[in-house]
């Protein structure tokens, strides 16, 4: 049996021709077939309501939180900046829920871009809401070649798991506006940006196992073999947990 990894699903809020205007739950296809590529059987989790994510986190072995909207700043107290972007309470708080009882059941979680952003609020960290909040020099975040690039450059703390794949630096791709600012306590920051930003953050010890990057592997691991292995540890990972 493959060890099934749950997806936090999105939602379209607003019908769209290419679906006969009927909304929709989706997530990104490159998600699923990055898992399904490393030997992971996928499991979209659609949006619901935040009691219901201890039973969905009992259907899965690890979980992988997606990448997109904005989170909304109410989480850690402060009013929404005029360059925010869109947020999405509902899937806001069922992520927290999810998020909560992955920890409670001490099953891994890998956080992506917009996944490692609400994985920091939930256990009490805070954000920068946009990139005009950031002090210079800045490196551009928001990267305007091919996404399946990398843009810029991260330096890799050596003792993290991170460092055993891709060494002390890296390339990586970056479509992201808001940032993480004060880290959350069970939290440590693995990867910086040459601006100083946090591109990555990893447990101490790994218990539990989390494993947040701000980059999208899952635009670059048909080409780039070190994000293939980051959706590997996290299989493995929940592999472990099954035995
Ligand atoms: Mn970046």
């Amino acid at each position: 049996m493959k060890p099934v990894i749950g997806i936090s699903g999105n939602r379209l809020v607003k019908g769209v021709d290419v679906f006969y205007g009927h909304r929709v739950t989706y997530t990104q296809q490159r998600y699923i077939d990055a898992i399904q590529q490393v030997g992971g059987l996928p499991l979209v989790i659609p949006i619901d309501n935040p009691a219901s994510a201890e039973q969905f986190l009992s259907l899965v072995d690890g979980l992988l939180l997606t990448g997109g909207q904005d989170i909304s700043p109410h989480f850690y107290a402060q009013e929404p900046s005029p360059a925010i972007g869109v947020y999405s309470p509902p899937r806001e708080e069922f992520e927290v829920s999810l998020i909560r009882a992955a920890i409670a059941h001490n099953k891994p979680i890998f956080a992506i871009c917009r996944g490692m952003q609400i994985l920091n609020v939930a256990l009490g960290g805070t954000l920068y809401q946009d990139i005009s909040e950031v002090e210079t020099p800045l490196v551009q975040h928001l990267q305007r070649v091919d996404e399946q690039l990398g843009s810029h450059t991260i330096d890799i703390q050596p003792d993290s798991q991170l460092a055993t794949i891709s060494g002390t630096k890296k390339l990586v791709n970056s479509l992201h506006h808001q940032f993480l600012r004060e880290l959350a306590d069970p939290l440590q920051v693995t990867a910086r940006s040459k601006d100083g930003m946090i591109e990555a953050v990893e447990t101490p010890n790994m218990e539990p196992w989390i494993l947040g990057v701000q980059w999208h592997p899952e635009l670059m691991y048909s080409q780039d073999k070190e994000s293939e292995a980051l959706f590997a540890l996290l299989v493995e990972e929940a592999k472990k947990h099954k035995e």
